[in-house]
């Protein structure tokens, strides 16, 4: 059956209002639905989002000026180590992947659902309950931990604060990670449609596929790792910490060795979005498909081999530390190829700047000074100078906020049509954006000059030169929370009282825009068979408009 008969069939029951089996919350917590399991871990990972940026928001007022502003010294390490934790393992990992991967990999290679529903489920259960660990660690007695996201030792087998449910947590969540990852690189290999061919797909999966192998094979070394700290602490056995015989360093190499892999879970897919949006709102086929799709291979495997840049200042012998060094200028050549696709996309593009597309730019520009920066700090003698400083901050911040927060946005207002089969209002969503994006870059682009001066991060004191950057990366914050309140609200309007939305409001040509909105249990009356690639915009090249 061709797309197009497809879109003209007559709405059927959607997936959000078919009568299963069960009723009520446990018809959506007992689901094995991937439609539905993704709008859990939206829902579950909204929560957590809150949290943190709750917590970033106090970590900047309380830097808005030198001395004790809001909270005690201890209060701020444990402020900060929450933020990281949370915003990495509960947010940006599962973000895309868990969320809009769930609920669109299927679709999107015309399947019914992923390869292993129940497996899936338990992935959200792990994610919920790691995610409890997480905050429940804050109010037992000893109080949260004070350790930075990263563990570090000796410090954190040492501290009297709650690591050890911190560290469990971590470790849980990463078991959700692995089981998404298994489940996706199974699908995206067993249950495509006939004619999905793998220079069919769209780049999307590409992304998720690559992703999916990082997942399984990376968590796990973080997964013993981190136990390994639990047992140390534990039972006193000396494995990392130097009074008991073992290797400080050792832990950061098999921390990083997993962490540095885990910036890529958190980045491809986010990459692999901004490939789906561009070429649909520049109506243009996307420049370099099978390049794009083999640099988010090689961006995996690339990325497994650099973890050391992590570590330029312990003291490594010096050949450790070029081999180090080169390799992380290389595996910044496949995301480059990325960028330069996506601009050579919108080269002579008829551009709409509908709300998706807003955020896909801000991501490629705002991705691009997180990537320069990533550069920088592959430079030895950089590094040096930059390492543990507020430019660490800025640079992380501009390519896991900047650029994954901005495509979980992107991702938001592209498919939220689909998803729920009303629209939001566009006007609310662009001035959302536009409150997002500025307060953004006031907000992190001081803590590069910061940084460059000499301002250690994690410091909750500083010297008086820095407090105007800090004054105003902190009036940052508050603009961009402003922004974010603002674009929550206008999606949750949408979601009530939205205009009802169309099977394909953006003329995208993919797979999911030919089925209604929402989408029925089934996804398809039948299954596709495909025919052509993924975006496909030839006919606006030959000015034949639709
Ligand atoms: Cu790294």
């Amino acid at each position: 059956m061709s797309n197009h008969a497809l879109a003209s069939q007559s709405a059927r029951t959607d997936f959000m209002r078919a009568a299963g089996s069960r009723k009520g919350i446990l018809s959506w917590i007992l689901s094995t639905d991937h439609k539905r399991i993704g709008i859990l871990y939206m829902i579950a990972m909204g929560i957590f989002f809150a949290v943190g940026v709750l917590f970033g928001l106090l970590i900047r007022l309380e830097l808005i000026a030198p001395g004790k502003t809001i909270m005690e010294a201890q209060t701020y390490n444990s402020v900060f180590t929450l933020h990281g934790i949370i915003m990495i393992f509960l947010f940006i990992i599962p973000g895309l992947p868990a969320v809009f991967g769930n609920f669109f990999l299927p679709i999107l290679i015309g399947a019914r659902d992923v390869s292993f529903p129940r497996l899936n489920l338990l992935s959200w259960w792990l994610f919920v309950a790691g995610g409890l660990m997480a905050i429940v660690s804050v109010f037992l007695p000893g109080g949260p931990a004070d350790t930075g996201w990263t563990f570090y030792i000796p410090y954190s087998v040492r501290t009297s604060t709650n690591v050890i449910p911190a560290l469990l947590a971590a470790f849980t969540l990463g078991f959700s990670s692995i089981l998404t990852g298994i489940n996706f690189v199974t699908t995206v290999h067993r249950l495509r449609a006939p004619g999905m061919t793998w220079f069919r797909m769209p780049l999307f999966i590409w992304s998720l596929y690559a992703t999916g192998w990082v997942q399984v094979l990376a968590t796990p070394i973080v997964g013993i790792t981190l136990l390994l700290v639990v047992v140390e602490r534990a039972l006193g056995v000396g494995i990392f910490d130097p009074a008991l015989g073992g290797d400080p360093i050792l832990y950061q190499h098999l921390f990083w060795i997993y962490s540095h892999p885990a910036v890529y879970i958190m980045i491809l897919p986010a990459m692999g979005l901004i490939s789906e949006v561009i070429p649909v709102f520049a109506r243009r086929t996307i420049f370099g498909y099978s390049f794009i799709a083999f640099s988010s291979i090689a961006i995996a495997l690339l990325g497994s081999l650099v973890w050391a840049h992590h570590m330029f200042t312990v003291g490594m012998s010096d050949t450790a530390q070029w081999i180090f060094s080169l390799l992380t200028f290389l595996v910044s050549i496949p995301s480059a190829i990325k960028v330069f696709n996506w601009v050579s996309t919108l080269y002579k593009g008829s551009i709409e700047l509908e709300p998706p597309m807003l955020f896909a730019l801000a991501f490629i520009f705002q991705f691009s000074i997180g990537g320069f920066t990533g550069l920088m700090q592959g430079a030895l003698a950089l590094n040096m100078h930059l390492h543990d400083t507020s430019f660490i901050v800025a640079h992380f911040h501009y390519v896991m906020f900047g650029g994954t927060g901005f495509g979980i946005f992107a991702a938001m207002h592209y498919w939220f049509p689909k998803m729920f089969g009303k629209m939001y209002n566009k006007a609310r969503a662009n001035v959302s954006f536009i409150l997002i994006f500025i307060g953004f870059n006031v907000l992190y682009f001081p803590l590069f000059i910061a940084g460059y001066m000499g301002m250690p991060r994690r410091y909750y004191d500083y010297l008086p030169e820095f407090q105007s950057l800090h004054f105003i990366s902190t009036i940052g914050s508050w603009i961009l929370v402003l922004g974010l309140i603002m674009m929550v609200a206008n999606l949750l309007m949408g979601l009530r009282n939205g205009s009802r939305a169309s099977s394909n409001p953006w003329g995208g040509t993919t797979l999911e825009w030919t089925i209604q909105s929402p989408p029925t249990v089934e996804n398809f009356e039948t299954i596709p068979v495909v025919a052509t690639g993924p975006y496909d915009y030839s006919r606006y090249e030959r000015g034949e408009h639709a």
